[in-house]
């Protein structure tokens, strides 16, 4: 099947009328007998915590991840793609709602009577649900909790395998994971750690009773998911916690908090506990994903599903991990709390054979808000009113003159003083504290690490983007900037 053809499949399926990408040439090539009664799958995998420079395609030196590179040989690799903001929960919320910082509803990592989705939030979930699609969450929430409205069942999802908790999904050997709204046991056994924050006990498991990584279960769902797919379209949601540290480690003596139970390939480097883990981790995650991209093959799906592959935030100094060792950052500087692009710029890869042009490189400027349009393309229905949201279908599907671009890119955080950023074309704005603060701006195709503030050269920029600041931070008496950091998610 050559290119074109699959082209013309995909304008069918998401509708020739509402794709300016469909010209006349492709629309009229034959579509595939399958094409027009089945949409197209999406498979989100994401890792947590992990930075740009983390995987070899994007420069790794350290960590052997071989299949996530011919994931991106055999898809597209995005270089200038940016996660929600720079820690997990509001970073999810905003890949789930299509609305940027100044709009979500979660917009930091906080207590569960407010780090939840109210029933008013409408989700990329239910969005696909509602277009026939079945939908499945298999990992770690963050967006609502035992006893509150933002569940994943009652936000989209169909099925739900994983953690709700974030201080829960800290332990990758946990005593019990959720199936629905069912506590699942499992073996670990959990010594509680000093108590901590965010609604919950999390704790810490000695390396004799790690029993079931949590991790391993999710693959071997995500696996048994696509294989009892049955006919209808789905979105499967990986919401992985590695290589994210179990903090509570850090609390006891016996313990690092880059829990693994086995350093594999790594294991008699001369390299730091907590290094020979991070790293473990990251490998075990390219192993996983293989195990998924091998079952869509297997299955007779791979031509008829969009995979992505990314991370929710950067890379942290959270449990002994040091992430100068791998360059975890990439060319970027900064890491998980930061809103330099070290903070928050992604890996992104993009795979499906027949769908995705192989062995490409985008420099698409795009964020997790994208998800939301891209889904409603994809299936055929229209995306919300009033979305921050630009479909990156277009492009992953080979037809970069028909990508439509963001005026701008807008995050917050609201720890540290509460900061903002803008990507505007080659520049990068960051403001802190809120309203108030200088801008200082960089151009990061000339500054990637962002360390030239070329505000003062740039006077009609900068006002420009001040504007688009202001405009775009909606207050929410929920969320108002703090000085320090509200807990280590
Ligand atoms: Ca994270």
């Amino acid at each position: 099947m050559n290119s074109y053809s699959l082209i013309g499949r995909l304008c069918l399926l998401a509708g020739a009328v509402s794709l300016a990408a469909c010209s006349q040439s492709t629309i009229n090539e034959p579509a595939s007998e399958t094409s027009a009664d089945k949409p197209l799958n999406i498979v989100w995998i994401m890792a947590d915590d992990m930075g740009y420079g983390d995987l070899g395609v994007y420069g790794q030196q350290k960590i052997q991840t071989p299949n996530l590179d011919e994931m991106a040989q055999q898809g597209m690799k995005f270089t200038d793609f940016y996660a929600g903001t720079t820690v997990c929960a509001p970073s999810r919320s905003v890949l789930m709602t299509g609305l940027h910082m100044g709009h979500t509803p979660v917009r930091g990592n906080a207590d569960k009577t407010i780090q939840t989705l109210v029933p008013d939030d409408f989700t990329v979930a239910e969005l696909l649900q509602d277009a026939g699609y079945q939908t499945a969450l298999i990992g770690k929430w963050g967006l609502g909790d035992d006893g509150n409205t933002g569940l994943p069942n009652d936000q989209g999802f169909d099925y739900f395998f994983g953690y709700l908790n974030q201080v829960h999904a800290h332990n990758h050997y946990p005593d019990f994971l959720w199936r629905n709204k069912e506590k699942v046991p499992l073996p670990n056994v959990v010594e509680p750690a000093p108590f901590g924050y965010m609604s919950f006990h999390g704790g810490v498991v000695r390396p004799e009773n790690r029993k079931v990584n949590s991790s391993d279960l999710f693959y071997q769902e995500s696996v048994e998911f696509i294989q009892n797919a049955g006919e209808k379209p789905f979105f499967l949601y990986v919401s992985l916690t590695s290589p994210h540290a179990n903090n509570e480690a850090e609390k006891v003596d016996w313990a690092h908090g880059m829990e693994i139970d086995d350093y594999g390939q790594y294991a008699d480097l001369d390299w730091p506990e907590p290094a020979k883990g991070y790293a473990a981790m990251v490998s075990r995650i390219d192993e996983g994903v293989g195990q998924i991209l091998d079952t869509l093959e297997q299955q007779g799906l791979a031509e008829n599903t969009l995979v992505i592959f990314t991370s929710d935030n950067g890379p942290h100094e959270e449990g002994g991990n040091d992430p100068y060792f791998f360059n975890s950052s990439g060319p970027f500087s900064g890491t998980k709390r930061a809103l330099t692009d070290g903070g928050i710029r992604m890996p992104f890869i993009a795979w499906g054979p027949g769908i995705v042009p192989a062995g490409k490189v985008s420099d698409h400027i795009g964020y997790f808000g994208d998800l939301m349009a891209t889904a409603a393309e994809a299936a055929g229905v229209e995306a919300p009113a009033n979305l921050d949201s630009v479909s990156f279908l277009p492009v992953v599907t080979g037809q970069e003159e028909a990508q439509q671009q963001h005026e701008m890119l807008y995050f917050e955080f609201y720890e540290m003083g509460g900061i903002q950023a803008v990507r505007y074309g080659d520049y990068k704005a960051i403001r802190t504290p809120f309203h108030t603060g200088p801008i200082q701006l960089f151009n990061v195709v000339d500054d990637p690490k962002e360390q030239l503030d070329i505000a003062g050269q740039n006077p009609e920029i900068v006002a420009r983007i001040a504007t688009f600041m202001d405009k775009a931070h909606v207050p929410d008496p929920r969320w108002t900037p703090s000085a320090g950091a509200a807990g280590r998610d």
